[in-house]
């Protein structure tokens, strides 16, 4: 049975903003407060994913939410009329405002875990939406995005949905964005669950800065929901001092595909044992590791040109490409170092520069852009058809945001009642247009 990735990116939302939201991401620090440009970060995000249709690849959308959300604005005791909802929360906390405006969404690699049918106990594909527990616009996704998943993958035999686990911070889980998944020539695979810190061995080594976003237990309770086994999944702890230095979610500093790990040599606490339980669990498929020396691209460089943000992405067997942010072109080490890597003899014979500078400076690259669902051919004729991209799809999605996208925003313009009309008329029509049906509180 051949199996296929399939990418499935976040559009972009018509708020998205620099609210400066997310401790220990030093972009979003670094940003907090300036202007953004929602047209030009949507517009981005779709030339990315029309690009991966270019190279040949299966390519997907998954929507945005409605922001602001004004069922949190109001659950939180703002009353009166939605104009006064707004005002009201901007005039007393415009830092929970912004939060309610966020348009995290975007990034679907923490949009859910997914575990394909090869290795679930039932031959299904599992998704489990993140719970994003450890910053507060994050935790107000996963209702909306386990709604929207259902709605593209909505076919039981094949799709099988969990909820979020607990919202509290001992099972805290960021979904894909730490979570990686290799495989040999004849689909046998092995998922990769990397974790900050345990909530339950007060013993392991923790960070002392920044938070651990991911816990141990969150993600052997994903495995047990998904039925992995003990021979195709292995936990991993990430490097505590990394957490400290900014990498707030293991895919800023590792990336897997196939047969290959891609990674920075301070990624991993014990970066000898993973490999040794890797190479056990996964003994034939011809596995490389590619680490990345320090002396090679310090940390700070890795971290502020999202090298390890890429999407590994396969071309054809054995051939394999990473799409890299321009950033990394920019960066002087990491350019050397890709330039020498495409000269190795390893699958990654080559690197594809996309900009998406509007999400990377919220601290989003190409790779926290996208949700990866491998799939057999059987599963994919049952994903929503409307959902997956091409050239119309792309014309269409870029002639909406032109006609519904302001090409600013600042801090202050969170609180204009005409961009919640503005949002809500736009993501009425988009729901359309992907064929979701009603999937907003407004809608509903
Ligand atoms: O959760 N930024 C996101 C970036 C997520 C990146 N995803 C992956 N690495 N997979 C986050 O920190 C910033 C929002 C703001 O500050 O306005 C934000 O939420």
């Amino acid at each position: 049975m051949t199996v296929r990735e399939a990418n499935f990116d976040g559009l972009v939302g018509p708020t998205h903003n620099y609210a400066g939201l997310s401790w220990g991401n030093v972009a979003s620090n670094r940003h907090a407060r300036s202007t953004s440009n929602p047209r030009q970060a949507a517009l981005q995000g779709l030339d990315k994913m029309k690009a991966l249709v270019d190279l040949g690849l299966i390519q997907g959308v998954l929507a945005p939410q409605e922001r602001p959300d004004m069922t949190t604005l109001r659950r939180l005791g703002f009353s009166g009329s939605d104009a006064e909802v707004l005002d009201k929360a901007f005039r007393e906390d415009p830092l929970l405002l912004a939060a309610c405006c966020s348009a995290s969404a975007m990034w679907t690699a923490n949009a859910a875990t997914v575990s394909p049918g090869a290795d679930t106990h039932d031959g299904r594909v599992h998704f489990t939406p993140a719970n994003l527990v450890n910053k507060f616009h994050r935790s107000l996704e996963h209702e909306v995005t386990g709604r929207i998943l259902q709605r593209v993958f909505a076919d039981e035999t094949h799709f099988c949905h969990h909820p979020a686990l607990p919202a509290h911070e001992d099972f805290g889980d960021e979904g894909a964005a730490n979570h990686t998944r290799l495989h040999d020539d004849h689909g046998r695979g092995l998922e990769l669950f990397v974790y900050g810190r345990s909530a339950h061995r007060p013993d392991t080594p923790a960070p002392q800065r920044y938070p651990a976003r991911q816990t141990l237990e969150a993600s052997r309770a994903v495995a047990r929901l998904h039925g992995l086994q003990e021979h195709n999944s292995a936990f991993i702890q990430q490097n505590p001092d990394v957490i400290d230095q900014g990498v707030f979610h293991n895919d800023v500093i590792a990336v897997g595909n196939g047969n290959v790990l891609f990674y920075h040599q301070q990624a991993f606490l014990d970066p000898h044992g993973m490999q040794d339980e890797i190479l056990a669990k996964l003994p034939d498929a011809g596995l490389h590791f590619i680490e990345v020396s320090d002396s090679e691209v310090p940390v700070a460089d890795a971290v502020n040109s999202y090298l390890f943000n890429t999407q590994l992405v396969t071309l054809s067997p054995g051939h394999m490409a990473l799409i890299a942010p321009t950033e990394c072109a920019e960066t002087p080490s990491v350019k050397a170092y890709l330039d020498r890597l495409t000269a190795m003899s390893t699958p990654i014979r080559e690197v594809r520069f996309m900009d998406v500078k509007q999400s990377m400076q919220n601290g989003g690259g190409p790779a926290c852009l996208r949700l990866r669902v491998a799939m057999s051919d059987t599963e994919l004729s049952a994903v929503n058809p409307a959902c997956l991209m091409n050239d119309r799809l792309h014309r269409r999605l870029s002639d909406w945001v032109n006609r519904h996208y302001r090409d600013r925003l600042s801090p202050n313009d969170l609180r204009d009642p005409a961009l919640l009309m503005e949002s809500r008329t736009a993501l009425d029509e988009l729901t359309q247009i992907l064929e979701l049906g009603a999937v907003y509180p407004f809608q509903r």
